[in-house]
């Protein structure tokens, strides 16, 4: 199609050069003679964005030429981090964009710097789904991302005096050149109102009259894959004043109110929550989350009955994936659809949805489930409230028949639950729903069918299974790390792996090669040159390259146990402190670097943060250290600065309490960079330990089985005199604030209900363990290039050939080049 306007683009050097300056004069409007880096920056990107349109048309009229089965992946929360690096390298011309730019007398790296993160998404959650993106692309699948495009990303995280404050983060300020705005895609999304029976062709019909109606606009993301031409499409939907609405206001004179109110329908899509557990009974979150199933759901059956004149395929070639319980309301959107505007009956609708939404859940605690206070549905939705009813009265039914009246069962498996906010329960809906229930690793499937959906499970075992989660190494090795993607090419002689990640485990067979050392060794340490220099430049600390560089960088939550950590870093600087010189000589160096972002009305998590900072003062400060230790913070930790952090750590942290990690995927990405892992047997970790060994990492702590009986203990169970120590430490306000953090000590002494105290032992252990091997070079690095071979199983390209092939039932559909 763009072959008509006037053959394809071009990318050979030249045309690039010559592309990128018809941007500055066009697109950014300044003189091809005279821009800067940011200027160059947004001519580069929209440069990039026109390779990326061609190419996302051809996918699509491709896609729809051979109608495949398409997977819609809905999630409301994505963090893509920047975009242009990645895109460059997947389409492969990334060196062809440095030449043209360089001729212009710039730098790629000076240049990609310029762009800002999109974080629309707050952690874990978020970061899989644009990994998972990246694979869908890059394995050829037909699918599309739906998700809302948020005008203030994840808060900002300034520290003042050790402090967390938040700003907003209005990413869209200087325009995103990565979106395509889709005006004439919008649809009307409805809410309030009231809904009514009416005889129509003699059948009783249900007439929804909402009392708001908001317009969501479409905004195209392209994702381009790998080593292929497919670009699918991320569509983020963003809310418009709608023009039916508010005419009546209008019409009585009260212009400058509608006006007014017209402005803030708007508000729907502007701010991402920022918390990654607690989202409950909020009215604005509940908008959000229809806003984007509805809109998202209309589009799927609209693209749909383009080229279907009945809906008896609907199943065959439709897959609709739950990105945890957030994009639940789709199943009741697509029954309302199905049933009150296709008037295709209840029954047949029904069917139909059982066979094609699948659920997986990243929520290990019941805590952590979602529910909706029935009252606020009932105002903002009551149609989808009445189908909710009418789903579980159904399903109620169904199990009375299989169960026989066990009430308790019957009332713990209800999508209703009773009680002093009567509620609907979101999991349950989305289990009823599926076909399949994905957790996001072994263990926390074993924990789904064991504690938080045992009566499910035991009602469906055949809907329980799991897809370890994986990262993308497009992202996390090769855009993040060049120097280790050459390394690792050379030594394979191919770049294969950057498509087929088994390929990393050549790697085993070179893993005492001198040689190989000898560079892995420097691409480590250019790595960590560059972080030191990061850490300067932003903290003023002056950090030795020499040293071990231990990192913990993650959201701030108390079962992530940061505090265990720095409880550890205390306990060092105490030894240190108390050594003589000859002992000194004997300690391993290291650098600490601790970052991320606590939930802003989190209190205690907030508190970790501030101990952090005050005992990096008390450490950095003292000249008795110098560089046997130091702490340093890494505020606004995001998607781009993991990209700086990850390559240049020697040892990374993982400290969850076992049993409540549900797999994370930040120990994949130190992993793939070679980096050791010092961890807890918990979530992902028990994979990684099959894969590279017990003996290439330092493993620690109680496992899931012990920790009942331990917490049972309660008060009384015994810890280490070094716990006590530098708990006390704290307390009598070796770090100041000794009133601020006594609410911090009180959640690790007496209850202890993440068990720092009782893991504090083993936790030392395993430090002075790390140590030792450290002091080791030539080990160590054997069990560095172990790590990255070892690595290939967390892919994010595993974890979706596994989900296409088991659960949406979807095959690749290539574009030819
Ligand atoms: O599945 C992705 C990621 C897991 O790796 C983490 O273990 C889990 O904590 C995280 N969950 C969330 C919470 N969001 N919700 N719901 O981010 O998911």
């Amino acid at each position: 199609m763009f072959g008509l306007l006037d053959g394809f683009l071009k990318n050979d050097s030249i045309s690039l050069q010559k592309d990128i300056l018809h941007h500055v004069a066009y697109t950014v409007a300044r003189s091809p003679f005279s821009f800067d880096d940011f200027e160059a920056y947004q001519a580069l990107a929209h440069s990039v964005r026109d390779r990326l349109i061609e190419r996302c048309h051809d996918t699509q009229i491709y896609f729809n030429n051979k109608d495949p089965k398409r997977l819609y992946f809905l999630s409301l929360e994505y963090l893509m981090g920047r975009s242009l690096s990645n895109s460059v390298i997947n389409l492969g011309i990334r060196d062809q964009y440095a030449d043209a730019l360089n001729q212009l007398g710039f730098e790629f790296e000076v240049v990609a710097e310029q762009e800002g993160d999109a974080a629309l998404g707050n952690g874990g959650l978020a970061r899989l789904s644009a990994c998972q993106m990246d694979s869908l692309a890059t394995l050829d699948y037909p699918v599309w991302g739906y998700g809302l495009r948020y005008q203030y990303g994840l808060f900002r995280q300034v520290i003042v005096d050790g402090f967390q404050h938040e700003q907003p983060d209005y990413w869209l300020n200087f325009g995103n050149p990565w979106e395509i705005e889709r005006v004439h895609v919008s649809y009307t999304v409805k809410f309030y109102g009231t809904v009514k029976e009416e005889l129509r062709n003699g059948e009783n019909c249900k007439v929804w009259e909402p009392g708001e109606i908001v317009e969501a606009v479409a905004y195209d993301n392209p994702i381009p894959g790998y080593g292929t031409r497919n670009t699918i499409t991320l569509r983020l939907w963003a809310a418009k004043p709608s023009d039916q609405q508010d005419m009546e206001s209008y019409n009585t004179g009260d212009y400058i109110n509608a006006v007014l109110n017209r402005h803030g329908l708007e508000n729907i899509s502007s701010i991402l929550y920022p918390d990654d557990r607690s989202y409950q009974g909020k009215e604005l979150r509940l908008k959000q989350q229809y806003f984007f199933v509805s809109a998202s759901v209309q589009d799927i059956i609209r693209r749909f009955k383009d080229t279907h004149s009945n809906f008896d395929e609907f199943p065959e070639k439709v897959a609709l994936q739950l990105n945890d319980t957030h994009p639940s309301l789709a199943i009741a959107e697509v029954m309302r659809l199905l049933v009150d505007v296709e008037h295709l009956g209840w029954d047949r609708a029904w069917d139909m949805v059982c066979k094609i939404f699948s659920f997986t859940t990243h929520t290990v605690s019941r805590e952590g489930l979602e529910k909706i206070p029935v009252d606020l549905l009932s105002s903002l939705l009551p149609r989808h409230l009445q189908i909710i009813y009418d789903i579980n009265f159904n399903f109620m039914e169904e199990l009375k028949k299989r169960i026989g009246l066990d009430y308790d069962r019957l009332s713990r498996m209800s999508i209703i639950e009773e009680g002093a906010v009567k509620s609907i329960r979101m999991a349950n809906l989305a289990i009823v729903c599926s076909h399949t229930v994905n957790g996001v690793s072994r263990v926390h499937s074993e924990l789904l069918k064991t504690r938080l959906f045992k009566d499910f499970y035991e009602h469906w075992p055949h809907k329980f299974h799991y897809k370890t989660n994986g990262v993308t190494q497009r992202r996390w090795i090769v855009v993040s790390n060049p120097g280790l993607s050459s390394l690792i090419s050379k030594w394979l002689g191919t770049e294969a792996w950057i498509r087929n990640i088994d390929l990393l485990t050549v790697l085993q067979e070179h893993a005492s090669d001198p040689d190989l050392h000898r560079e892995w060794k420097m691409v480590k340490k250019v790595n960590k040159m560059r972080l030191a220099e990061y850490i300067e430049a932003m903290s003023g600390l002056k950090v030795s390259i020499d040293a071990m560089f231990d990192v913990q960088t993650k959201r701030i939550h108390e079962y992530k146990r940061q505090l265990l950590n720095i409880l550890g870093i205390i306990h060092r600087y105490d030894c240190i402190k108390n050594m003589d010189s000859k002992d000194r000589k004997r300690v391993v160096p290291r650098v600490c670097i601790i970052g991320g972002k606590a939930a802003p009305g989190y209190e205690i998590a907030k508190k970790i943060i501030k101990l952090c900072y005050a005992v990096a003062e008390k450490i950095n400060d003292d000249s008795d250290i110098g560089d046997l230790l130091k702490l340093v913070f890494i505020p606004d930790y995001n998607v781009s600065v993991a990209e700086l952090v990850i390559p240049g750590a020697d040892l990374s942290q993982h400290l969850s309490t076992a049993g409540h990690e549900a797999s994370g995927t930040g120990s994949m990405k130190f992993l793939m960079n070679g980096c050791l892992l010092l961890a807890t047997e918990d979530g992902s970790t028990i994979e990684i330990i099959e894969e590279i060994g017990a003996d290439n990492m330092f493993l620690f702590g109680a496992k899931l089985h012990e920790v009942p009986a331990l917490r049972e203990e309660g008060p009384s169970l015994k810890v280490p005199l070094q716990f006590s120590r530098v708990v006390r430490m704290i307390r009598e306000g070796h770090f100041g604030y000794e009133d601020y953090f006594k609410s911090l000590c009180d959640t690790i002494e007496g209850r202890d209900h993440y068990l720092l105290g009782a893991d504090f032992g083993s936790y030392l252990e395993a430090q002075a363990a790390a140590d030792k091997v450290f002091v080791d070079q030539e080990k160590w690095t054997r069990m560095s290039i172990l790590s990255t071979a070892g690595s290939g199983r967390f892919s994010s390209d595993k974890t979706i050939e596994d989900y296409a092939e088991k659960t949406w039932g979807i095959q690749p559909c290539r574009c030819p080049l």
